[in-house]
């Protein structure tokens, strides 16, 4: 194990690095900017550097400020967190370059699975079902036009330096897809400085599902089962529950099974998170790979009892993992509630400001990561997010009450602070969420409610908790996915009858 670890972020993440270095009697180093000087993860560190002003670009995203903190602290390792450098290759490789180790996978595999157009290729090269579309990037819109045509709308363009919502627009009909292409890649340019797009079938209406992976640098890997995150706001999620409620239990086992298979194959290393869509006859497709330990991992750490953030140190530290598959066993259902200092009244706009009243809750199987405190001045420079409140119990509907006690007893208050705590509890009281049915669907419904007249009353389902598939934006996927009646395309390899899905 390390001496010495630098810890490369800031807020709660910061804080839940620092915590288990601590716990494997690791040194740490927290470097921070300007505004986050006499933030909590600094006064907890063993030692600290300023390393700029309070903008990220000058600090956080600073990586010869970083390494040189290393260099002068002596550390031997960087724990990037999530967000800010964690999944910069080029961040990576400097870090080699210097001596260090960073705490994620080899810089090519950040790179080759920071292209999602590659990662997609190197999936489905691996046997993974992907949504159907192109594999390589399309050079222009005719090209585009030609997949479309190919896999039938809605689409979605998407930027292959994208990722994780970012750079993507859904088309409905090829009358808009030349400008929707020409958009993409532009504004693809202007955020990345990459403007290769290519174009996936638009799976609209279904469950975001993604599998936790752990890799040592020995060739071994395990799985850590399945999260559902599909309550998200503008790919922000705000709800997370593990393991991913109302599948199959052999939908989890492939999914789990299939995501390993896919990470093995490219040589990750280290903790990272396989995304799939998972539609409504449970068919999975294939979305991206997530180099990085994730806002949500504490979900997975509270039904598997695994701490990841240490598995993250030890195999960085070059030990062959500790588990073996068997050793993973999943227990109960774990459901996190982000807490983000915005005002749901006002789009979600950020609504910082200094903390008069913080009383985050307690109590049985309850979580909380945070970094905030009473006197804490909640800056507009970084993310919104404040806490994440994460509970246990044995079943599904027992979290869910769990995490609403919590979130009842959480007190966040100051001049002009604002919380997505009360948005949170109206997801919890929702049928359709109740049921664990709902899909990525369910924030824009509760949020932009369809006109009464259009919601059918007459014949409501059978079980009565659908009702956010009660009228689908687009049609159903299951009755257009497949115009010239081949063999369904996503439980088909690439080669082969099935190889137009490769352009
Ligand atoms: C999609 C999709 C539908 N069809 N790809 C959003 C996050 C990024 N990882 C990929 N995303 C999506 N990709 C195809 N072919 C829908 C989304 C998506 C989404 C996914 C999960 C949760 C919420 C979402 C909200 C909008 C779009």
């Amino acid at each position: 194990m390390f001496d010495k670890v630098l810890i490369a972020n800031r807020g709660e993440i910061a804080l839940r690095v620092l915590r288990a270095c601590r716990e494997l009697g690791v040194r740490t180093v927290v470097v921070h900017s300007s505004a986050d000087a006499d933030s909590l993860p600094v006064r907890l560190a063993d030692e600290t550097v300023q390393i700029g002003p309070a903008s990220s670009r000058q600090s956080y995203l600073n990586a010869a400020a970083i390494v040189e903190a290393a260099r002068q602290t002596g550390a031997q390792a960087v724990h990037p967190g999530y967000g800010f450098l964690s999944e910069d290759a080029d961040f990576a490789e400097i870090c080699a370059e210097n001596g260090l180790t960073f705490v994620g996978p080899p810089p090519q595999v950040m790179a080759a699975l920071g292209d999602k157009s590659t990662a997609r290729a190197l999936m489905s090269r691996a046997g993974l079902p992907l949504p159907p579309g192109s594999v390589r990037t399309l050079p222009t819109a005719a090209d585009a036009l030609d997949v479309a045509a190919e896999v039938g709308y809605p689409v979605i363009v998407k930027a292959a330096a994208g990722g994780g919502g970012r750079g993507m627009t859904v088309v409905r009909s090829a009358a808009e897809l030349p400008r929707a292409y020409a958009r993409t890649r532009a504004a693809a340019q202007v955020a990345f400085g990459d403007d290769r797009v290519y174009v996936e079938r638009y799976l609209a209406d279904a469950r975001h599902v993604e599998v936790q992976v752990l890799c040592d640098n020995h060739g071994n890997g395990i799985h850590l089962g399945t999260r559902d995150c599909s309550v998200q706001r503008r790919h922000q999620k705000l709800i997370e529950e593990a393991p991913a409620p109302a599948l199959r239990p052999a939908t989890l086992d492939t999914l789990a099974e299939t995501a390993l298979r896919g990470a093995l194959s490219v040589g990750f290393t280290g903790a990272g998170t396989v995304e799939f869509l998972v539609d409504e006859a449970e068919r999975c497709h294939f979305l991206e790979i997530n180099c990085r330990i994730q806002v949500e991992h504490p979900v997975t750490e509270l039904v598997t009892g695994i701490d990841l953030v240490h598995e993250q140190l030890h195999v960085a530290a070059g030990t062959p993992l500790r588990l073996r598959q068997e050793d993973v066993q999943l227990r109960g259902v774990a459901v996190e509630c982000r807490v983000n200092v915005e005002d749901p009244d006002r789009d979600f706009a950020p609504a910082p400001g200094r903390l008069d009243r913080f009383r985050p809750p307690g109590g049985p199987f309850t979580r909380v990561d945070t970094h905030g405190h009473v006197g804490y001045l909640v800056s507009p420079h970084y993310d919104s997010l404040l806490a994440k409140v994460a509970v246990w119990a044995p079943d599904r509907d027992g979290a869910l009450d769990r995490l609403d006690r919590a979130l009842g007893e959480f007190e966040v208050a100051g001049p002009g602070v604002r919380t997505t705590i009360p948005f949170a509890r109206r997801v919890l009281r929702d049928a359709a969420f109740r049921a664990g049915r709902h899909t990525t669907a369910l924030v824009e419904r509760l949020l932009h409610p369809p006109a009464a007249d259009a919601v059918p009353v007459a014949a409501p389902p059978p079980n009565g908790a659908a009702a956010d598939r009660a009228a689908p934006a687009v049609p159903d996927i299951r009755a257009d996915a497949d115009p010239a009646g081949r063999t369904p395309v996503t439980a088909v390899p690439a080669a082969g009858p099935n190889a137009w899905r490769n352009r």
